[in-house]
């Protein structure tokens, strides 16, 4: 870092023309340009469920300029992952581990089996050519087919994935003669050797995300460690480390489908609520919640869950252990009884972006007096930290507050045992930074709530977005105040015929 500084501060002084480091306003802490006015700006112009092909081109464009910006001493190999990995700490998402090459090219599902993503910045001095200026380099090494998949992401080196351990290797291997020789016949791989000949060769790899020493090793590993044997003066870094980063301030096409993703939650968050009545199941709710979801084209953002939460509080579930999570549903076959409230926590997820929701209401459609003043209590803590948003605040003043609200209430602060939050994004419970302060264009979910045992569980959960001078409570069209949960409850459901004639089949 020294060194490099050092040669920094020569070429001021030597070569006339050079500029200065990057604007100071554009370009703050995070090493890449971000402008969450013109992102902004630009999510409110997207269609989500019709994009315009060219502008989603540049958006992704934009997505792999903000990596490359990020690392102008390394390159980055970024592999598309097939399968979720088994026995992960979260929330079981089928896209989990493959999020951070979707983000980068836009291709999921079958178009991105087996693929890889390499960028190379001009600043490491990557010309395909000798006599050529160094540019940035994007290849996307595909098992589709190469003119098809360049046609979609608008990349214009797309090759077989078949290639990319040949080019890695030449370029990793043989620099020194390659260098001279090859240029004409394999750029790609010279560009490679020549940047990576020519400086400290760092290269950042996409280690398995949530990933536990103990199990079973992914064989993405192996490739990992073979570059490292065929090249062991290479310095490998977790590309999480830059894309954590990257991810974490939403652009357009990702503030755009956060709010879509949030609108359908609302939808099928009243809708489901409306059709729960006594007699049903927690199941049965549910099913209604995720359907309307699937109709809207969105995803499950983790798996639904409805609770019903008797004014005695709900059974004590089993303690479930690590990696267990995706066997346990998280709705059960409970009947929601007269005089229930019933708690949901659930998020639909639109082109991968995931909401994250938890709201109330009372099964009979009236709150009772008690269930009225505990979730007043929640409410009002909830109101007060959604308020406190705004750049330059952090997590633990946002924690502390709602901490502070909950004991001053009675006591309530013992009993929660979450944090006030986390961001969400393309996972529910997304990467980021958690101890900087936060920034314009981060996307929070706040949740806190009254949960002591022996009495009905009163949790809340919201997302914010944070802007420029505050928040924007990208949630609050989903029904909250008292008044607008029981009239909530008072609309019939779209479900009630079929709720009910199945019901009457039934008995
Ligand atoms: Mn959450």
């Amino acid at each position: 870092m020294t060194f490099r500084l050092i040669l920094i501060a020569l070429s001021i002084t030597v070569v006339p023309g050079v500029q200065p480091a990057a604007d100071p306003v554009r370009a703050p802490s995070h090493g890449f340009s971000y402008d969450y006015a013109v992102e902004a700006a630009l999510a409110a112009k997207i269609d989500v469920r019709r994009p315009d092909p060219r502008e989603l081109r540049a958006i992704f464009a934009k997505r792999r300029a903000r990596v490359i910006e990020s690392i102008p001493d390394g390159a980055m190999l970024l592999f598309s992952v097939d399968r979720a990995q088994e026995r992960r700490l979260e929330f079981q998402v089928p896209h989990s581990d493959n999020h951070d090459f979707i983000y980068l090219t836009g291709l999921d599902g079958l178009d991105s089996l087996n693929s890889a993503l390499l960028l190379v910045p001009a600043s490491n001095g990557a010309a395909g050519r000798l006599d050529e200026a160094p540019r940035d380099r994007v290849a996307l090494f595909t098992s589709a087919d190469p003119i098809a998949v360049a046609k979609r992401t608008g990349i214009a080196d797309v090759r077989p994935f078949a290639e990319l351990e040949r080019e890695l290797s030449v370029a990793m291997t043989d620099f020194r003669d390659w260098r001279i020789t090859q240029v004409r016949r394999w750029p790609l791989a010279a560009a490679l050797s020549r940047s990576w000949g020519e400086n400290e060769k760092v290269l950042y790899l996409n280690y398995p995300r949530f990933f536990r020493l103990g199990e079973a090793e992914p064989s993405r590993l192996d490739t990992f460690a073979r570059i490292q044997r065929f090249s062991p003066e290479m310095k490998i870094l977790d590309s999480a480390d830059i894309l954590d980063r990257v991810r974490m301030l939403h652009d357009s096409w990702s503030l755009a489908n956060l709010r879509r993703a949030v609108e359908i939650t609302g939808d099928g968050v009243v809708e489901a609520l409306r059709a729960a009545r006594a007699g049903m199941t927690e199941s049965e709710v549910m099913e209604i919640m995720d359907f309307v979801y699937r109709y809207h084209g969105a995803t499950l953002g983790f798996p639904t869950s409805v609770r019903r939460q008797p004014a005695t509080g709900a059974e004590e579930g089993p303690a479930i252990p690590e990696g267990w999570i995706e066997f346990v549903p998280r709705s059960g076959g409970a009947i929601l009884r007269p005089g229930d409230m019933v708690w949901t926590d659930t998020g639909a997820a639109f082109n991968h972006y995931s909401a994250d929701i938890q709201r109330n209401a009372p099964v009979d459609g009236t709150f009772t007096d008690e269930q009225r003043r505990l979730y007043s209590i929640a409410l009002n803590v909830q109101k007060t930290v959604i308020g406190m948003v705004r750049p330059g605040v952090t997590w633990w003043e946002l924690h502390d507050k709602a901490i502070a609200m909950l004991r001053d209430a009675g006591g309530y602060d013992e009993d929660y045992y979450y944090g006030i939050g986390h961001f969400i994004g393309m996972e529910v419970h997304d990467e980021g930074d958690y101890l900087i302060p936060l920034q314009a264009g981060m996307v929070l979910s706040i949740e806190q709530g009254v949960m002591k045992p022996g009495e009905a569980r009163i949790a809340f959960e919201d997302d914010v977005l944070v802007t420029e001078d505050g928040y924007e409570w990208l949630s609050r069209s989903i029904p909250i105040e008292v008044d607008e949960i029981e009239q909530m409850m008072k609309t019939p459901s779209a479900f009630r015929g079929f709720v009910e004639n199945r019901a009457n089949s039934l008995q």
